[in-house]
């Protein structure tokens, strides 16, 4: 039995080793990527049993990927092998001065984007507490948009808290509109939404963190956390809010990943029963974390690393 489900594309990632603008960069560190993959990842190292459905194909890259994620501790077996379509991979740049890194996608037609319905199991995971998405699967083609939708409701009707973050990736879409009503679509559909500043406000057409959250709660979110950056993150529930304080960040290596660490941070707080105040404090704690690391994942603590580094409550 599993605590979690999960689902988004699995990819490879090379991160670039020099300095330089993507196509000047001579040599690539090889990794994973996958904003999903990642939480997955976050959670299974706190001690939490994920199943994470996915896609690869039947290549050295789509292996790797395979390898990485049952080392990791996650069941491997809801990761189809497609013999017809590629691994999606990605470049990443290696970033200055805390700036977002430039990133190249290589993903169309990729073997996760083929999935569907189709790759639902049959007993629909007994006794997982939790589905956790986020909007890059419902962008990768129609069927996944239909494999997002049916998961969230199937999730829903089986009493299992639904999480979402918007994670907004506009050059997966042909449409800003388009996006907007996917992510808001699925947001609909969740208990808990954790859109970032930015993201909440293209979303909603609101400014304030209080009335993107008010956007959420009435359209039936039981939690919306907002993320604030260095700023910390604002929380709202019907019968209460606030602000979690950031986590001072020495120096910020990276940036890919930060949201995927603040989403296992809350993810991992509600399955312990934990209060918002305390979910959202772990959030910016884990996603500060990895801010200071290159890879998605490697900033995510494992429990006594947790344990060392967060305290006990909000
Ligand atoms: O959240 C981190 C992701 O951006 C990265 O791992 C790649 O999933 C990815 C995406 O679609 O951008």
């Amino acid at each position: 039995t599993f605590d979690v489900v999960t689902a988004g594309e699995a990819m490879a990632l090379f991160m670039a080793a020099d300095a330089a603008p993507l196509a000047a960069v001579r040599a690539f560190q090889r990794a994973t990527a996958g904003a999903e993959l990642n939480v997955a990842v976050g959670l299974a190292r706190l001690g939490w049993r994920v199943a994470y459905l996915s896609a690869v194909g039947d290549d050295s890259l789509g292996r790797h990927l395979l390898d990485f994620i049952a080392a990791q501790g996650i069941d491997p077996r809801h990761v189809r092998i497609d013999a017809a379509h590629p691994t999606g991979f990605m470049l990443k740049a290696l970033a200055g001065d805390g700036a977002d890194p430039q990133v190249e996608y290589y993903r169309r037609g990729s073997a996760a984007s083929q999935m569907s319905v189709a790759a639902l199991p049959q007993d629909d995971w007994p006794g997982a507490r939790l589905l956790h998405l986020t909007g890059i699967l419902p962008a990768l083609s129609d069927s996944c948009r239909e494999l997002a939708r049916t998961m969230a409701r199937r999730a829903r009707a089986a009493g299992r808290t639904v999480t979402f973050d918007p994670n907004l990736r506009p050059r997966l879409w042909a449409s800003r509109d388009a996006m907007i009503a996917a992510a808001n679509d699925m947001a609909a559909m969740s208990d808990v939404v954790l859109p970032g500043l930015e993201e909440g406000r293209l979303l909603t057409g609101r400014d304030a963190p209080q009335d993107i959250a008010e956007f959420y709660l009435a359209r039936g979110a039981r939690l919306v956390i907002v993320k604030l950056g260095a700023h910390g993150a604002y929380y709202a529930t019907a019968a209460e809010s606030g602000i979690a304080a950031a986590v001072p960040v020495p120096r910020v290596v990276d940036t890919v990943g930060a949201g995927d660490g603040f989403a296992v941070g809350v993810i991992s707080a509600l399955l312990e029963g934990l209060q918002p105040a305390a979910a959202a404090a772990r959030g910016n704690a884990i996603g500060a974390r990895v801010l200071g690391y290159r890879g998605d994942c490697d900033g995510l603590p494992t429990q006594p690393e947790l344990a060392a580094m967060v305290p006990a409550r909000a």
